[in-house]
């Protein structure tokens, strides 16, 4: 099969962040198409011996887990990851990044804030200079989403309700998204915290100060940020 240039970047990056990973770790385990490239080199890891554990942070991630053969654990068995890699919608120079263009933002944001380290993993186009031109996804709670589009709304966004197929997505945790635009997103932190004083707000998209290392796919091979 021949790989699309995006493609190319998204495996390459992917199988760099695999050799970050170590006997005995235990990882969390990101979402996203440059993610399945990184759980694919890690499934070949542990036949050749790797012993690893690994929790995902979506029912997708944890469907391409168990076809690759990553034994897997939870929050009840571990407390603390030593690594956590993901993917991202947008990273800025600082490190910031908006992610749940998936529609798994909040259980990746318990794995990867629940980590030692965060490598995220990306081709070329999510690098900006400015967050906000990926539209925000702002998981809320099902009951008065109306309501709370219309408080993020007086924020200054667009929002629009995530559909799938023409229904009402739905996340993993029974919750809807709103995909938010903005003008601009000139300070993340701020918005990020506005957002979360919004009743019926469950997460937003935004990953402020949590990024570690970059691992940026570029032709077959990487450039690596941190
Ligand atoms: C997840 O997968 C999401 O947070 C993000 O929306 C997406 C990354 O995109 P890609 O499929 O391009 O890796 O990490």
């Amino acid at each position: 099969m021949v790989l699309d240039t995006k493609t190319i970047q998204k495996k390459t990056a992917g199988q760099k962040a695999a050799e970050f990973v170590k006997n005995g770790m235990t990882i969390g385990l990101g979402s996203g198409s440059t993610v399945y490239w990184m759980l694919k080199m890690l499934g070949e890891q542990v036949d050749q011996g790797l012993n690893i554990k690994g929790i995902p942070s979506s029912l997708r991630t944890e469907g391409w887990a168990k076809e690759f053969n990553i034994p897997l654990t939870d929050f009840s068995q571990v407390q603390r990851l030593d690594l956590a890699i993901d993917g991202a919608d947008e990273v800025d120079p600082d490190f910031n990044l908006i992610k749940g263009g998936g529609g798994s933002l909040l259980r990746e944001k318990l794995v990867d804030a629940n980590s030692d380290r965060l490598i995220i993993i990306i081709d070329e186009s999510k690098m900006v200079y400015q967050l906000g031109k990926f539209p925000l996804p702002v998981e809320v709670v099902s009951f008065g989403w109306e309501v709370t589009a219309q408080r993020i709304g007086d924020l200054g966004a667009i929002p629009e309700l995530r559909k799938k197929d023409g229904d009402i997505f739905v996340s993993n945790n029974g919750n809807y998204i709103l995909d938010c635009k903005f003008k601009q997103i000139s300070n993340p932190k701020e918005l990020h915290n506005q957002l979360k004083e919004l009743l019926g707000v469950v997460e937003t998209g935004l990953f402020i100060g949590m990024t570690d290392l970059v691992i940026v796919g570029s032709g077959e091979s990487v450039k690596i940020y941190e």
